[in-house]
């Protein structure tokens, strides 16, 4: 099973017990180049690092609370003794900023599980990552790949880093910690069969839809789904809370998107015009001040006084930015930002539109070996939350894993 752009969480064996290392604290992050973000996550990771275990083993979780405030773990469906539950206050103390404590259970169960941050503020600055329990026997018919996917969206204040954890609405969607186009793609051989599994943890429920294809939803936060009935979808959704996991068969070649349908996950800064108005310095008026911002700041979070940065009162603002181009693949000019090994300070020289205006082609700043061969002008149609599965006849597969293995070559030199 394997978590794109998320590493799995390494362990090492202390008799029969598999012995994990924790550090919760500050990281540093990229949504998509350019777009930095000072998130909260696990060993480094927004999303933490995939746990991967198997049924009936025993686990122990070392936890080093870096935060600067009291913090607990919960295991998310897992039924295990209730001291070790992660409740603070009902099952355990508060871990304080430094402190320590140690997890230690048995797992009786398998599926798509997750494990986070039981203080609701913090569940909004990242603090999660997928425990996947295998089952001893695997379940039939076998998938030859297995994916995770974690669901999580952002409030980002104007040209600000930090996530605004009290914010009613989210700009910024991002699939294991990247929005489109700097989601990593899914590789498939076609006539494979494909598990995805997802996790949703935030303020909105997700329907992610896959294109060319049926699914069959498996399993839920809850554990494989045992039924002889199916139903066909290709659209699931996936609520707060909730884990789903969908299979199906790639037998329709292409590249395909998977993403959420609520139209405004479907875009970087939800929408074209949202950057100009929320941005503080850019040169255009606007009606929205970083003050106003996204709300928390001048009366109540959904107050008159926040409408405009929201662009509830769009009207006005779109009056205002008439010469932004948002026509779909429009080519916006580029900020020093935009030029590969130029630095600045993060999110500096933000100006109306970007980043990224409705469809900003940026196909060579977000190119890897698994975006080969895609189509010249992708990234300009990928955004948000949104991936693409690619399912490929074998030689461009195999081709793919040459140049992965090269890459890896290099960086390993
Ligand atoms: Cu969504």
């Amino acid at each position: 099973m394997v978590t794109p752009d998320v590493p799995d969480m390494p362990f090492r064996m202390e008799g029969n017990v598999k012995v994990f290392e924790i550090e919760v604290g500050h990281v540093r992050t990229e949504f998509i180049p350019g777009r930095i973000v000072d998130a909260w996550g696990f060993n480094g990771s927004v999303p933490g690092p995939t746990v991967q275990v198997v049924e009936g083993d025993r686990v122990r979780f070392n936890v080093v609370n870096k935060l600067p405030e009291p913090f607990t773990m919960h295991w998310h469906g897992l039924e295990i003794p209730v001291e070790m539950d992660g409740m603070p206050g009902i099952s355990q103390d508060a871990i304080p900023p430094g402190g320590t404590f140690v997890y230690e259970f048995t797992l009786k169960q398998n599926g798509t599980f997750f494990y986070h941050s039981h203080m609701a503020m913090q569940e909004m600055m990242g603090l999660i990552g997928l425990f996947i329990i295998h089952p001893r026997q695997a379940h039939t018919p076998r998938v030859d790949r297995d994916f995770g996917i974690v669901l999580q969206e952002w409030a980002l204040l104007p040209n600000n880093t930090i996530p605004n954890s009290l914010a009613m609405e989210f700009n910024w969607l991002t699939l294991n910690g990247k929005s489109g186009p700097a989601t990593t793609p899914l590789l498939v051989k076609l006539g494979e069969r494909v598990r995805i599994r997802l996790v949703n943890l935030g303020m909105d429920h997700h329907p992610m839809h896959i294109h060319g294809h049926q699914f069959y939803v498996t399993g839920t936060e809850g554990g494989r789904i045992r039924t002889t009935a199916v139903t066909p979808e290709n659209t699931v959704l996936v609520g707060v809370a909730q884990a789903r996991d969908i299979e199906f068969v790639a037998d329709n070649p292409g590249d395909w998107h998977f993403h959420c349908h609520l139209p405004h996950h479907m875009m970087n800064q939800m929408a074209s015009m949202v950057g100009p108005l929320m941005m503080s310095h850019a040169n255009a008026a606007r009606p929205g001040s970083m003050e106003a911002g996204m709300g928390i700041h001048e009366g109540g979070a959904l107050g008159d006084a926040a409408g405009p940065a929201f662009g509830r009162a769009i009207n006005v603002g779109a009056e205002a930015e008439r010469a932004i181009g948002n026509m779909p693949m429009a080519r916006t000019p580029q900020t020093t930002l935009m030029q590969p090994g130029t630095t600045g300070a993060p999110n500096a020289g933000m100006y109306p539109g970007y980043p990224q205006d409705m469809s900003m082609v940026m196909d060579d700043l977000v190119a890897k070996p698994e975006t080969y061969g895609l189509r010249p002008g992708w990234s300009g149609g990928t955004m948000g939350m949104m991936t693409i599965v690619r399912v490929l006849q074998p030689e461009m597969f195999d081709k793919i894993q040459e140049l992965k293995a090269e890459q890896a070559a290099k960086a390993a030199r």
